[in-house]
């Protein structure tokens, strides 16, 4: 059964432990907990980078062996053509996350590159609501035409 991605970008590694007031108390570690226990059956690939190559390679790994992506870049959310660009290449469902809802913050924080792939974005439910971005993947993955149809091992 091929997994569900979920990539975390810079910084996120200090997640519960910085900006309490906007990120809240639950570390990354915790949020890998949940996803996890969402997850079932599915397998989870968790990780999180500071690298915008790693990132962009990990898309790719995704690409090739993934079902679906679940993504908090981060800062690169609105910087990164790159990271657009491969998430481009993925054929599959795309979650874009944030903890924090992004359109409550400053106008910076607004324009999204990758919204610009994503097939939902999800905002403002918390590090816990990765849990809820997981069930929701596991939905649209359950949802693809193509995989209903032809009975493909997704
Ligand atoms: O709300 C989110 O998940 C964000 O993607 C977090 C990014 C921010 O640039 C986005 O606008 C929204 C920043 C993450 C900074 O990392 C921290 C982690 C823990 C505590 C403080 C900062």
């Amino acid at each position: 059964m091929k997994p569900i991605f979920v990539l975390n970008g810079p910084n996120l590694n200090r997640l519960g432990r910085r900006e309490p007031a906007i990120y809240g108390t639950t570390t990354l570690e915790e949020v890998e907990q949940l996803c996890r226990a969402a997850s079932g059956e599915r397998p989870i690939v968790f990780r999180q980078t500071n690298s915008e190559e790693s990132l962009i390679n990990w898309v790719h790994e995704a690409i090739d062996e993934g079902c679906g992506i679940i993504i908090n870049p981060a800062a690169f959310t609105f910087t990164s053509l790159a990271l657009l660009d491969a998430l481009k290449m993925f054929d599959g469902p795309v979650i874009e996350f944030h903890i924090s809802n992004i359109h409550k913050r400053e106008p910076i924080y607004h324009r999204s590159y990758v919204s610009m792939r994503a097939d939902a974005v999800m905002a403002g439910l918390g590090a816990t609501g990765y849990a809820a971005a997981v069930r929701c993947m596991l939905d649209m993955v359950a949802a693809r035409p193509a995989a209903a149809m032809a009975a493909l091992p997704i």
